[in-house]
């Protein structure tokens, strides 16, 4: 059986993403609506070896939708889940409007799927810096997590298309000798701007009122919610660094048991969609270049604390714009459908 799909936010850039990714992983899509805004109506994107035309979104775009596809922002999601709904179809929405509902799942497929047999119409994916962290900390449950603390390097792609155009205009200027430039960075709509290019911004999205940004308390609050372990504490630094494609993070677990190296390497090996770069002699370990157009998630630097036998350390790296968005959701419809037979 055939499933119609809708895609709100197909010209972005994980719109497009989602329906390449559609496309590779085989899913049996029959009709397909690509939607926007009235902005970009009219414009064709490849699907299946034919040019589908992009529509302005409307109520009754979804009528006859199985499944919703959502990444326009969380404005766009807010006026717009709650109509794809009534009109009959289920919202994977990879904005972050209604992620810490109670009555939304938050799913990550290889880490909590039980969590799709409650859903109410829509089921939230996740932010990406999240997506390839629990992935990796869900191999390792067994030794008990207890405390993660994490610095990230995210790539600029995550601020959408606009800032990888951006990045690539200051790297250009500063070769002509203009080192200076500002554009979008850190966040396109703050007063302040820094440069990005040849640079490192401690800074991903706005500060709240506790000194962290919105970013940092994603990674600890959908963490607690994907894993169910509302007690992890989680210690997180997010940082943007010039990079296209590909959010990397340095991470450092303490775990219940004490845990040596080889048991870590065993289960991340053995885990589903995680692959183990680990051969630091030969310069083998994940960077973001690794994980570019990759669904998986890429973990090495596999290491124990110098002084404390419960903590171990390791890199993780996935492109942000696939298993941190496109990918996650796709499979995330892969498992309604098999849920469906
Ligand atoms: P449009 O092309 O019409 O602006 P990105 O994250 O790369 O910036 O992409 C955002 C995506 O979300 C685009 O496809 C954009 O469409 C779409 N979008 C943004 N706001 C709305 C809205 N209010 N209604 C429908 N689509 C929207
Ligand atoms: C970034 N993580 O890299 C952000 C992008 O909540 O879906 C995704 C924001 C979200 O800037």
């Amino acid at each position: 059986d055939r499933y119609s799909f809708a895609v709100l936010g197909a010209t972005g850039a994980v719109g497009r993403r989602m329906l390449s990714t559609l496309e590779r992983r085989g899913v049996p899509v029959g009709e397909v609506r690509l939607l926007a805004s009235p902005r970009s109506a009219g414009t064709r994107i490849p699907f299946r070896g034919e040019e589908l035309v992009v529509e302005a979104v409307r109520p009754e775009s979804f009528d006859g939708v199985d499944i919703a596809l959502f990444s326009a922002g969380a404005a766009a999601s807010e006026e717009w889940a709650p109509v794809a709904v009534e009109r009959g179809a289920v919202v994977i929405d990879n904005s972050s409007a209604f992620r810490m509902h109670d009555d939304v799942p938050l799913v990550v497929p290889e880490v909590n799927p039980h969590a799709l047999a409650h859903h109410r119409g829509i089921i939230a994916n996740p932010n990406c810096s999240t997506i390839q962290l629990v992935v990796v900390l869900h191999a390792l449950r067994e030794f008990g997590l207890e405390h993660v603390t994490i610095s990230t390097y995210q790539a600029v792609s995550g601020m959408g298309q606009r800032a990888v155009d951006a990045l690539l205009e200051e790297v250009r200027r500063a070769e002509a000798g203009e080192r200076d430039v500002t554009t979008v960075f850190p966040v396109v709509k703050q007063d302040r701007h820094v440069p990005m290019a040849f640079n490192v911004i401690p800074q991903c999205d706005i500060f709240l009122d506790n000194g962290y940004t919105k970013e940092e308390m994603k990674l600890v609050n959908e963490s607690r919610k994907i894993l169910e372990i509302p007690s992890l504490r989680v210690t997180p630094t997010a940082v943007r660094v010039p990079v296209l494609y590909g959010h990397a993070e340095s991470v450092a677990v303490r775990f219940r048991d004490p845990v040596g190296v080889a048991e870590v390497r065993d289960r991340l090996a053995k885990a589903e969609n995680v692959v183990l770069v680990d051969d630091p002699a030969s310069a083998l370990y994940p960077h973001p270049r690794m994980a570019e157009d990759r669904g998986e998630t890429f973990v090495g630097r596999i290491r124990q604390d110098l002084e404390d036998p419960h903590t171990i350390l390791f890199f993780i790296v996935a492109d942000n714009l696939l298993k941190g968005a496109a990918w996650n959701a796709v499979q995330i419809a892969e498992k309604l459908m098999e849920m469906a037979r």
